[in-house]
């Protein structure tokens, strides 16, 4: 198959450094490698990774609460150009990031090609010990990776492009068509908002009272079974075991071998069009030990999502 590739280096929506370094870390672990020689694919785009030095302004106040607004913006709509531009020509699209902000950018590229390409919205599987559903005026901590959800399903918006204004119709995706699995850190003002409009939503509690298999098929009869999938995945929705490095580790999180289930399920399904890896942050374990594994456990993740463990 024809893979698009893009590698953002990006620590903009969230405070601690060292997440820009994921994909650098994730790439020298021998996983474009892998996904070329082992499981075959033809990547296109350039594996280096985007710094996006350039779009970062002198000054970057904090509007409506927001931390970097100008910088995550900027940043998220040249990338949802570039997965644009990948989606548009038929590819799959595997974003390595960064921190989760960048959700933003990937979510209107792959809605806008596949609405293009397809005619179809897209469906969005969001793995996560949290649930990124904060608006800029509800979320305590300011930082956008707590808000992609919002502002790519316009429940967060603003007229001014600069501050994500940039993101027109065609590129929102529907919260009817997003499914949530492995939430076990949710705020107060996130849960009002699942509830009042009925997202569907497997926390940990779920995922041990039906098991990761139930949970998926679950999770697959409510987006329909011939809807494009855009695979979201921080790897903080697995447990601090397999993944310790990381910016907002949770306890009692999904198994690695969950982890590897929920991505090989969605590669059966045939219908998966992108792919996102996020919140790798080599420098927060407290062992060189735990860094390694969380690597070795998104790469894992990665290729599952890309076949690798199917027969
Ligand atoms: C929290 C933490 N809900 C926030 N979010 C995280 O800052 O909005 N997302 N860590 O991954
Ligand atoms: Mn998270
Ligand atoms: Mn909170
Ligand atoms: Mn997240």
């Amino acid at each position: 198959g024809d893979l698009g590739f893009v590698a953002v280096g990006f620590s903009g929506g969230q405070p601690k450094d060292g997440v820009d370094a994921g994909p650098a870390a994730l790439i020298d672990s021998g996983l474009l490698h892998e996904i070329r020689h082992e499981l075959g694919y033809r990547i296109h785009g350039d594996t280096d990774v985007h710094l996006y030095r350039d779009l970062v302004p002198a000054s970057d106040p904090d509007y409506r609460g927001m931390k970097n607004p100008l910088t995550v913006s900027a940043v998220n709509r040249e990338l949802a150009s570039q997965v644009y531009q990948h989606a548009s020509q038929g590819r799959l699209v595997l974003t390595l990031g960064g921190d989760h902000s960048i959700a933003i950018g990937t979510l209107a590229g792959s809605a806008r090609a596949a609405r293009e390409r397809l005619g179809r919205d897209i469906a969005v599987i969001w793995v996560d010990a949290h649930a990124d559903i904060n608006t800029p005026e509800i979320s305590d901590s300011g930082n956008i990776h707590g808000m992609p959800v919002a502002f790519a399903s316009g429940l967060a918006r603003d007229d001014k492009d600069e501050y994500f204004g940039w993101i027109q119709d065609d590129m929102r995706v529907s919260v009817k068509k997003l499914v949530y699995i492995g939430l076990r850190d949710v705020d107060q003002g996130e849960k009002k908002i699942l509830r009042e409009h009925g997202i569907k939503a497997f926390s940990m509690f779920d995922v041990d009272r039906h098991g990761i298999g139930r949970v998926m098929e679950m999770a697959l009869a409510h987006i329909g079974t011939d809807t494009p999938i855009h695979l979201s995945f921080d790897v903080d929705a697995l447990d601090p075991m397999w993944a310790p490095s990381t910016g907002t580790p949770v306890r009692g999180g999904l198994t690695l071998r969950e982890g590897d289930y929920i991505c090989e399920f969605v590669h059966q399904t045939g219908q998966l069009v992108a792919i996102d890896l996020v919140e790798v942050n080599p420098s927060l374990a407290t062992t060189e030990a735990g860094a390694l594994e969380t690597i070795r456990a998104g790469c894992s993740l990665v290729r599952c999502a890309l076949g690798e463990t199917l027969l």
